[in-house]
């Protein structure tokens, strides 16, 4: 079922390094043709530090784990290329159709090709008025079923950021601090929130997904949640006065369902000069260069 590249497949043999990463941020999360730019900038960012990229998407009905830069060019550059979350693999796979994976259907991917840790920017969660529209990412669901370290600069912060954290309490999803006792967010570096744990070097993230497994509880995920860079996070001000704004717009277009976020997304990109974006890849990129290093020091075992 699964096509596993042949570069992963070695790695994942000799237990070395290897390094999911999502789709879904591409095909719809970037604008193009920066987009491709970046996604093969990600993969080269893991290499730099002596892992293996294993970028996950569904082509033609097959679900990828690491691609080829063809591939790579096709989630960045066909038009027709869907957004799937964990439930729409299989009506993607039965359809022989393409899509970008979202965290929620690369974790699952990932976890069940055996990779173990997880790049990505910012995790989907609960949105705000959500006890009118009841969107929820899926993305926290599957992160409470799924054994895998996702690296990320917190939730988006066009959620609602306290609601997220709670919800993944409840959930029973580990969430710690990289570095930091605040919860970072996303295009910040504090979301307003603290975290109950902070873990600072990848080896000691390592000895937490040690101890998951010794303990052999029901499988769910280690959030580490790494904040963007001082000089690189957008000026706060300008994030609160945007994201008020792109919020009353998303409203007033009536757009609903997975349409959301990118909406919310590319609203932030075009309101900050590019600003949000450049915050937006600055956490991107860390988040990738740390995922490299635990997964090394996982892989040291
Ligand atoms: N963070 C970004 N860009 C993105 C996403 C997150 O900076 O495009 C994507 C991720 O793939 C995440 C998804 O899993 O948004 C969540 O979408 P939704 O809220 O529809 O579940
Ligand atoms: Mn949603």
């Amino acid at each position: 079922m699964l096509v596993v590249s042949d570069d992963v497949q070695a790695a994942l043999a000799e237990r070395r390094p290897v390094v999911a990463l999502e789709s879904t941020i591409i095909a719809h999360g970037l604008p193009r043709p920066r987009n491709l730019r970046v996604a093969l900038e990600l993969e080269e960012a893991v290499r730099d530090e002596g892992a293996v990229p294993a970028t996950i998407a569904v082509l033609d009905g097959r679900p990828h784990i690491g691609l080829g830069k063809e591939q790579v060019e096709r989630i960045a550059s066909e038009d027709g290329v869907r957004k799937l979350s964990q439930r729409d693999l299989p009506l993607a796979i039965a359809a022989g159709a393409s899509g970008a994976t979202t965290v929620s259907a690369t974790a699952l991917l990932a976890a069940r090709a055996g990779l173990r840790v997880f790049a990505t920017g910012g995790l989907g969660g609960v949105h705000r008025g959500w006890t009118v529209t009841q969107d929820e990412s899926a993305d926290l669901g599957l992160l409470a079923r799924t054994r895998i370290t996702v690296v990320c600069a917190g939730v988006k912060s066009v959620l609602d950021v306290a609601a997220t954290l709670e919800r993944l309490e409840t959930l029973g999803v580990a969430v710690a601090g990289y570095g930091t006792d605040r919860f970072p967010g996303f295009y910040l570096r504090d979301s307003g929130h603290p975290v109950d744990w902070t873990l600072r070097t990848p080896h000691e993230v390592a000895g937490v997904m040690r101890a998951q497994d010794a303990l052999a509880a029901p499988p769910s995920a280690l959030v580490v949640a790494n904040p963007v860079p001082q000089d690189e996070q957008l000026d706060p001000a300008l994030h609160a006065r945007v994201l008020d704004e792109a919020l009353r717009e998303c409203d007033a277009h009536g757009v609903s369902g997975q349409a959301v976020t990118p909406f919310l997304l590319d609203y932030l990109m075009r309101h900050t000069d590019g600003a949000s974006l450049e915050a937006n890849l600055a956490a991107i990129r860390g988040n990738v260069r740390l995922a490299a290093r635990i997964a090394t020091a996982w892989a040291r075992g």
